[in-house]
């Protein structure tokens, strides 16, 4: 058992750690983890004045109460809610400063960090007013298309075909377009970045860091644990998940999407998809053919578009 002594003593030590240290040192999360080395990333450009909130899911388990491995605050929000947290956090900072308890330069970022559950799906009506209302907040969805936290139950961010426990044949529908639902909204910022190209990823949140208003960063997040892979390939599979044009790298600014790379040629997707379980039954025992070329054919499609 960890008594709090123990506690006080991991803290300490931590304590003494530069920020790029603090996360990973003594949490609960699984090794090989893409949503953390996301989360890691960007705390490493926006610095210890942030403030999570975080819903409820895998992130949760970065603090053990009352700790984080985070030098500034957390609050932990259920899994609808982290937005209208940010607000009320938001609103608190900005009366402590108006009200001169609080010197401007001591300020912090406001970042909320949720799943793709609660972005896609029980989050989203606190995410869209807190857009509606110009909220001045960071959101960082950490994607690993699913409730990974459960047991990677399929989310509406859940791909076409992949296996999860409650589709054990293959996710029948689609992934739902966090971007674009964002980008609807016409907010100061929204991006994608991947764990796999660290420069894209710090060029964008460097730029979130500097705006106002409602900034968006949806992060690709390979899960060894839930896509059934060895934790080793994690940067990999970020990697290939760019190559193959599946998870798209782009960026939408004043009323423009831009795509900050565009891979050429193109590796074809099995070779991301052979990587990972859930997707064994497209080429075990038989190879579905069909299957890979639908997958193959969403994604040509999507760069027909894109240009
Ligand atoms: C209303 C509600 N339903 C279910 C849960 C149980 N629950 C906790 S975390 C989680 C999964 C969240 O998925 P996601 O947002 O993608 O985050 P991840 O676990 O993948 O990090 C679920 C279903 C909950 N906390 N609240
Ligand atoms: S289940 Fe997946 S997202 Fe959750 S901590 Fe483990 S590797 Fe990370
Ligand atoms: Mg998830």
């Amino acid at each position: 058992m960890t008594t709090p002594a123990a506690h006080e003593a991991r803290f300490a030590r931590m304590k003494d750690l530069p920020s790029t240290h603090l996360l990973g040192s003594g949490t609960a999360m699984c090794g090989g983890c893409g949503g953390l080395m996301a989360v890691k990333q960007v705390y490493d450009v926006l610095g210890p004045k942030t403030a999570f909130v975080n819903a409820a899911g895998c992130m949760t388990l970065l603090s053990t109460y009352p700790f984080t491995p985070f030098r500034g605050s957390w609050l932990y929000t259920a899994m609808a809610s982290a937005p209208a947290g940010a607000q009320g956090v938001r609103d608190a900072l900005d009366v402590l400063r108006e009200t001169g308890r609080m010197m401007p330069e001591d300020d912090v970022q406001v970042v909320v960090l949720a799943g793709d559950g609660s972005s896609n799906g029980m989050g989203l009506s606190a995410t869209s007013g807190a857009i509606d209302r110009n909220l001045d907040f960071i959101y960082l969805c950490y994607d690993n298309e699913g409730y990974g936290n459960t047991g990677q139950q399929s989310s509406a961010a859940t791909p076409h075909g992949a296996v999860t426990p409650t589709e054990i044949r293959g996710a029948a529908g689609r992934k739902k377009d966090l971007f674009a639902i964002w980008a609807a909204h016409d907010p100061a910022y929204v991006a994608t970045v991947s764990p796999s190209e660290p420069l894209d990823l710090a060029r964008k949140i460097e730029k979130a860091r500097g705006m106002k208003g409602p900034r968006m960063i949806i992060a690709f997040a390979p899960c060894p644990t839930g896509w059934f892979y060895d934790p080793e390939h994690s940067v990999e599979i970020g990697h290939l998940a760019v190559k193959t044009g599946l998870w798209p790298l782009k960026e939408y600014e004043g009323g423009r999407t831009t795509h900050t790379l565009k891979p050429h040629p193109r590796v074809p997707v099995e070779e991301y998809l052979k990587l990972q379980g859930r997707y064994r039954h497209l080429f075990e025992p038989a190879r579905d053919e069909a299957a890979i070329a639908e997958i193959q054919a969403g994604i040509d499609a999507y760069w027909a578009k894109a240009g």
